[in-house]
């Protein structure tokens, strides 16, 4: 699958809990974007797509969301709960979040720009993309 679960450093003193992320670092590409998805509202799904040439990381750093994560073979379910914890998605990869928490804040950080020619999506394209790649 074309994901990995990062663990964060986290520095904690009697005033609470820090963690930092560095490009090309704990984040294993150079950062060019950073978004959050907040006030989610109940039982609205998100994403439905993949990119062509983006790698994130996405950290629940409040409350929790499911991520379902499709390579064109499998699909994995990755539970998202903790702020010392990043989703590293790479590849082709279709991605959905449901189930976002009620106080849920999704932080991403992003390799690339905002670029809508970057996304697939539909469905039946990217199964397509991915095929057409293992002919090569
Ligand atoms: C992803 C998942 C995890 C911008 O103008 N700039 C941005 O950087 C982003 C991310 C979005 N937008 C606009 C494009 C749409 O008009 O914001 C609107 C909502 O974006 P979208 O429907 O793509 O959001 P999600 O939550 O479905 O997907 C997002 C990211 O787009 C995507 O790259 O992997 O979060």
């Amino acid at each position: 699958m074309n994901y990995k679960l990062i663990d964060f450093n986290v520095v904690g003193d009697h005033r609470g809990k820090l963690v930092a992320l560095e490009s090309l670092d704990l984040i294993p590409f150079s950062i060019n974007r950073i978004y959050y998805i907040y006030d989610t509202k109940e039982g609205i799904s998100r994403g439905f797509h993949a990119h062509l040439d983006l790698e994130q990381v996405a950290v629940c750093v409040k409350g929790s969301c499911d991520f379902i994560l499709d390579n064109g073979e499998n699909r994995k379910i990755v539970h998202l709960d903790s702020p010392n914890t990043g989703l590293h998605i790479f590849g082709i990869t279709w991605r959905e979040m449901h189930n976002f928490s009620e106080d849920c804040v999704l932080l991403v950080i992003a390799s690339e720009k905002y670029d809508e020619s970057d996304y697939i999506r539909d469905y039946n394209k990217f199964k397509g993309i991915v095929e057409d790649g293992k002919e090569k």
